[in-house]
């Protein structure tokens, strides 16, 4: 899963990646790098479980990509996204809007005032306009070509519901229509989570730049972050982390809450395959078939797909070994419609 970090110049964007991720980019500086790029693990206590019982050579988590785009910085320009950076998010698959919710002023907004609700419709905005540029080229050119077909059908529809004032992850589309505008990576159209960074003061009060209700408006999952605090603590040694949350009051570490907040939006589950080479845990979207979860794995498995032998993970544990699991009769044989299940512990029977 690849993740597009966006946000207004000196929201916090790096900051959040940092306390995210635990990297060290440098914050509050004009990098030469057109993005920082870190994965983080998913962590998942089945997988940990597993890796108990089968004791494999390798161990693998899901992960998350986050990419953090370079600052917009050319002076005096209110708008969050540069060209640069709208090409870099067409490769991601879901973006976070880091809003900045902090006071500091020794940092400057580009906008010279720190209001979260502003900014939140502000780069939806620049989202939506970025779409509808694309869409009007494509609409004319359709047009000049005398072509009177779905795609501008569907296109058209696109262009009204952004005329609205809204973004195309709200306009419902049918699969096929989905799958037609699928090739334009419009940004709009992806998930997106809005991040409200806060200062420290900010430490224990509900929502106090008012932004939960913004999300609620704009349809947005969102979460807040004490954005600086959470990368320091990133930052320390693993084994002090638990003991300074405590001391700040800052609850439950942001990562989990991110990425309980980026399944959920995501409408994301894992399944997990089990050997001795390898134990793993495969992120998929709710309601996939079989067929399509082999195709996680390999093309390979998915074009040669013959059964898919599964074993739900609690079944597996309390059994002991697949062995045993199979012999008390929680093994299944399943077909390439069968939609797999959160936890399923899968074996692939394929032939090539
Ligand atoms: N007080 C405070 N300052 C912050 C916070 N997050 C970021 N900053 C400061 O804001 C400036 C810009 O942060 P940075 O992460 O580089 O923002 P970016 O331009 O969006 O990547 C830096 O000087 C940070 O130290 C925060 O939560 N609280
Ligand atoms: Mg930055």
């Amino acid at each position: 899963m690849k993740v597009g970090i966006v946000g207004f110049a000196r929201s916090g964007k790096t900051t959040v990646f940092n306390a995210l991720t635990g990297a060290r980019a440098e914050v509050g500086a004009f990098g030469s790098r057109d993005a920082n790029v870190a994965v983080i693990k998913v962590p998942d206590a089945r997988v940990d479980r597993l890796a108990e019982m089968y004791k494999p050579k390798k161990v693998t988590y899901a992960e998350f990509q986050f990419v953090d785009i370079a600052p917009n910085e050319s002076a005096g320009d209110e708008r969050a996204l540069n060209p640069a950076a709208l090409t870099l998010l067409k490769n991601a698959e879901a973006l976070v809007h880091v809003v900045r919710a902090f006071e500091n002023e020794a940092v400057m907004h580009p906008l010279s005032s720190v209001d979260p609700a502003r900014d939140a419709r502000a780069l939806e905005e620049e989202l939506q306009l970025s779409d509808l540029i694309i869409i009007e080229k494509r609409i004319e050119r359709l047009e000049k070509e005398h072509k009177k077909d779905q795609e501008l059908q569907t296109l058209t529809r696109a262009r009204e519901h952004i005329e609205a004032g809204k973004p195309l992850r709200t306009l419902e589309l049918s699969p096929a229509e989905l799958r037609e505008i699928k090739g334009f990576e419009f940004l709009s159209l992806k998930p997106m989570m809005l991040l409200g960074n806060y200062g420290e003061a900010a430490i224990g009060s509900e929502d106090p730049a008012g932004l939960h209700a913004v999300a609620e408006a704009l349809g947005l999952v969102h979460i807040d972050l004490c954005g600086e605090m959470e990368m320091e603590v990133a930052q320390l040694p693993e084994d002090e982390r638990a003991g300074f949350r405590e001391e700040l009051g800052l609850g439950e570490e942001s990562r989990t809450r991110f990425l309980q907040a980026a399944y959920d939006m995501l409408g994301l589950m894992s399944f997990l395959t089990a050997g001795e080479p390898e134990v793993r845990a495969w992120t998929i979207p709710k309601n996939t078939r079989a067929a399509d979860a082999a195709g996680v794995i390999h093309s390979d498995i998915q074009r040669g797909f013959i059964r898919a032998e599964v074993i739900g993970y609690d079944d597996l544990v309390a059994a002991g070994s697949a062995t045993k699991a199979k012999e008390a009769g929680h093994a299944r044989l399943e077909g390439r419609d069968y939609i797999v299940r959160d936890g399923d512990v899968i074996l692939f029977r394929f032939n090539v």
